[in-house]
């Protein structure tokens, strides 16, 4: 049969913490993940250093630790009150999980927010 290409739109390393599960507030955990946006969905994965290559993730071999749809998902840049920290985004998935995604890196944290943005809306049209 035919193979499927999955076309990694985005990869890169950001620091997060997920904030609220189940309707409850988390305590910050905030680590460096590395991030891949493929098929409308975000995917962070433990290690960056081990997975240096965007290559490594084409079959899919590593494991993500957290995934999310992104499917219904609200994103924007977080109120001031947030995080003490700067280029926060925030990203509110449909079942009710909310990260705070961050770099120092201004350019870096701006293609995110756009290209997050940009497949939250292109899923809405579908
Ligand atoms: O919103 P908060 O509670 O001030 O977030 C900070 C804390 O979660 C802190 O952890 P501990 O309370 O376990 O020490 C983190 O180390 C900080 O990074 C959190 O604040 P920022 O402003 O960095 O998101």
């Amino acid at each position: 049969g035919q193979q499927r290409v999955s076309t990694i739109e985005k990869a890169g390393r950001l620091n997060k913490t997920k904030v609220l599960e189940n309707g409850k507030r988390l305590r910050k955990n905030w680590n460096q993940s590395w991030t891949v946006l493929q098929e409308g969905v975000l995917t962070f994965h433990k290690d960056p250093k081990s997975t240096a290559t965007v290559g490594s993730y084409k079959s899919n071999h590593s494991v993500p630790e957290v995934t999310v749809d992104l499917r219904g998902a609200i994103i924007g840049w977080a109120p001031k009150d947030k995080s003490s920290k700067k280029n926060v985004v925030e990203l509110k998935s449909k079942n009710g999980v909310e990260f705070l995604i961050q770099y120092d890196t201004e350019n870096v944290i701006q293609d995110w927010h756009k290209v997050l943005g940009d497949t939250i809306r292109q899923l809405e049209m579908e």
